[in-house]
């Protein structure tokens, strides 16, 4: 059985642990965060006993060594007592003058009060998760919001660390725990030992909730966020596929030459447009009947790289290209083209028709990415969720009550393992192993 629910013992944790919270010095301020039951100790500490500052109020102090007595800054400092705080625990954040020296001697002045040491990576946030503040999902999010490098990834994990799944996960294990009460009534109160004994209700709410669930498991996985958007180029030998390449990424990231079979291996190139990360893979020409050991596998890379494609872009023959890929009429600056046989006419060299390149990139990518209020999920999250679908299948089988029991009893362990309630240390050490000390 995993450990029980983190929340059975909220509040005060043994430790009390510090860190700079804020990036490296030098900068404008430092912010130092302490989490414990000896948080308000220290201000006291390193204020000299003066009166401790009102609860959440920024107060201006200053700071003394209590060893010896020397200034050490003048500072903002905020008492913040739990349990409504960030870890649950009472806190303390001292907003120092953030130079090298001044962050170093208060910090070392810290790791002399008896009880409190530096804090381990990711081990405020850890404490968030343990007191009950907020789920695995959000814990996640967290990381991904700090780790967000472009506009759709911030989105995603403002969302997530927002607790929009936590919100969906709870909804979803009260209807879970209503349909059990419901099922074991029936059972009682009925001798028949078939589930048709049901209420229509039931298994019409039960078909609801796997919609529900099925929903969001079909979302794109948020490694696509993180990874890019695949757009695999192809087309023949000298299409002019790594001309466009290095002209949608800005750089020369793929050789150019008019020799048909320049590109052999794949080369991959990430570019963020208009806040969306795209991963962009050149491929070598597609041609049958190479004599060319070297080429022949990288046609065969080429034919991997378009499958596993979200959006691909056919620099070919209109009519050969694969279902679902843009038909991408390329060089237009130096060949007649049938407008008509193609999605978009462009020309690397000259830039025609690149804006509207990237605007049918960004479309595709609008309807791969979740939508207004959807979040992307991660492999683990997608996980817990196909055993989610199962245990309702399970559930929704016809017959036996006790498999419905069943289905509705794994259900509702594959939401503990999607709020972190039901974990392993192992991912969770790896989880919070994610964040930088301080958060
Ligand atoms: N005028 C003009 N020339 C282009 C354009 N795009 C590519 N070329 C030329 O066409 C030749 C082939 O271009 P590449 O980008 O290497 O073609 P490729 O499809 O990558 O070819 P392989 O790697 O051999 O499969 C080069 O000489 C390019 O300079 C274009 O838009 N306009
Ligand atoms: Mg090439």
């Amino acid at each position: 059985m995993p450990p029980a629910p983190l929340e059975n013992n909220p509040g005060v944790s043994p430790d009390t642990i510090f860190a700079l919270s804020s990036g490296a010095p030098p900068a404008g301020v430092a912010v130092v965060r302490i989490s414990g039951p000896l948080a308000g100790m220290a201000i006291d500490r390193l204020t000299g006993g003066r009166p401790r500052p009102a609860a959440r109020r920024a107060s201006l102090r200053t700071l003394i060594d209590p060893d010896g007595g020397a200034m050490l800054d003048r500072a903002l400092l905020l008492w913040l007592p739990g349990p409504g705080t960030v870890t649950g625990d009472d806190m303390a954040e001292f907003h120092l003058h953030g130079g090298r020296a001044v962050t170093a001697a208060v910090l070392s002045v810290l790791g002399r009060v008896a009880g409190l040491r530096p804090a381990a990576a990711g081990e405020f946030t850890r404490r968030a998760f343990e007191t009950g503040r907020i789920d695995l999902n959000e814990a996640e999010a967290l990381a991904d919001l700090l780790a967000a490098e472009t506009e759709a990834q911030r989105r995603n994990a403002m969302l997530l660390a927002g607790g929009a799944l936590s919100r969906a996960l709870e909804g979803w294990q009260h209807q879970l725990l209503s349909l059990a009460a419901r099922l074991e009534a029936q059972l009682d109160f009925s001798d028949e030992d078939d589930v048709s004994a049901l209420d229509a209700g039931f298994a019409a709410e039960l078909a609801e909730l796997d919609a529900d669930v099925a929903r969001w498991r079909d979302r794109l996985p948020v490694e696509r966020l993180r990874d890019g958007i695949r757009v695999v180029l192809a087309g023949p030998p000298n299409a002019g596929k790594s001309t466009l390449l290095n002209a949608l990424v800005g750089r020369e990231a793929a050789i150019v030459t008019p020799i048909a079979g320049t590109t052999r291996d794949l080369i991959e190139a990430p570019v963020a447009l208009g806040g969306v990360p795209f991963l962009f893979t050149d491929t070598a020409g597609l041609h049958a009947g190479t004599g060319d050991a070297v080429e022949a596998i990288g046609i065969d890379r080429a034919t991997q790289a378009i499958a596993a494609a979200d959006i691909i872009l056919w620099l070919g023959e209109p009519g050969e290209a694969p279902a679902e890929a843009l038909r991408v009429g390329a060089q237009a600056d130096r060949r007649a083209l049938d407008r008509a046989a193609y999605d978009l006419l462009v020309s690397a060299r000259s830039g025609a028709g690149m804006d509207d390149l990237i605007g049918l990139l960004l479309d595709r990518a609008a309807a791969l990415l979740p939508g207004e209020g959807e979040a992307a999920l991660s492999a683990r999250q997608r996980a817990a969720l196909d055993r989610l679908g199962e245990a309702l299948s399970l559930a929704r089988g016809e017959g036996d009550p006790i498999l419905v029991a069943e289905g509705l009893r794994l259900a509702r362990a594959a939401i503990d393992m999607l709020t972190g309630r039901a974990g392993t240390e192992d991912m969770l050490d790896s989880l919070f192993g994610r964040f930088c000390i301080g958060k």
